[in-house]
C-alpha cells in the first residue's frame, strides 16, 4: 500500500474523527466512536476513498496509534486530540513524577501568566518524554520544552489520564507547577 495514501487517509481520520464529523455527514456517538460502515459510506460519498482493508492498516501502521477500533470491529474513534466535545471514560491514574510539553517561544510569555490551557483541545496534552515532547513541539518551529512537576499535581489533586495511545492529558497545568528552563 502506498505510503502517501496511508498518511493523507490517517489525515482525514484525524479531521474527521476528531475535529469536524459533519463535514462527511458522519455521527459520533458521545463516546466519540464512529460507525465503521458509516464512515466507509460518508467518505466514499464525499469523495475520500476508503474500504474496510485501508482502515485497518491505518489504524495498525499509524506511527502514534492515533486510532482504535473497538473489539469487533464495528465502530472506529481516535484515541485522543479531539476538540469537540467526547466522552473517552478515561480512568483517572497516578502519572509519571515528571511530564513534558513541547510548544514554541511564542506562546512562552502567555504560558508563564496562565499556565498551560487546552486552547481548542479537550485536554492540555503532554508527554511521558523529552523526545516526545520535542516532536510534538517542532510542529511549531523550533521547540521550548517545558517540565512538568506532575507528582506535586496529583498529590494537590489534579487529575490525569493516560489515553490508549500513551499520551498524557490533564484539564489544565498552572505556571507554578512549570519549569521554564530554555
Ligand atoms: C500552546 C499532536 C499560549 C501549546 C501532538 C500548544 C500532541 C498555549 C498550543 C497533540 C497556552 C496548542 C496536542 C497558553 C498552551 N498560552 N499558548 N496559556 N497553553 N499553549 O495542537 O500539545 O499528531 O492543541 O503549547 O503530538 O501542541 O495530532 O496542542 O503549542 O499529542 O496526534 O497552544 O497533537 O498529536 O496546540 O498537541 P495543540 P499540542 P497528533
Amino acid at each position: 500500500m502506498d505510503e502517501k495514501i496511508i498518511k493523507g487517509t490517517s489525515k482525514f481520520l484525524s479531521f474527521v474523527l476528531r475535529h469536524s464529523p459533519e463535514t462527511i455527514h458522519l455521527k459520533l456517538d458521545e463516546n466519540g466512536w464512529a460507525d465503521v460502515d458509516e464512515l466507509i459510506i460518508q467518505s466514499n460519498k464525499h469523495n475520500v476513498p476508503l474500504d474496510f482493508d485501508l482502515l485497518k492498516i491505518v489504524v495498525e501502521t499509524n506511527d502514534k496509534k492515533r486510532f482504535a477500533f473497538n473489539e469487533d470491529q464495528t465502530k472506529i474513534r481516535a484515541s485522543q486530540g479531539h476538540s469537540i466535545e467526547v466522552e473517552l471514560n478515561l480512568d483517572a491514574v497516578e502519572p509519571l513524577d515528571y511530564l513534558y510539553h513541547g510548544t514554541v517561544a511564542t506562546s512562552i510569555e502567555s504560558i508563564k501568566e496562565k499556565g498551560l490551557q487546552k486552547i481548542s483541545r479537550q485536554h492540555v496534552h503532554l508527554s511521558k518524554d523529552k523526545e516526545t515532547a520535542i516532536k510534538v513541539g517542532s510542529r511549531r518551529g523550533k521547540p521550548i520544552i517545558l517540565i512538568v512537576d506532575a507528582k506535586s499535581m496529583y498529590q494537590e489533586g489534579f487529575k490525569f489520564y493516560l489515553s490508549d495511545n500513551g499520551v498524557w492529558l490533564t484539564d489544565e497545568v498552572p505556571a507554578k507547577y512549570i519549569e521554564f528552563k530554555n
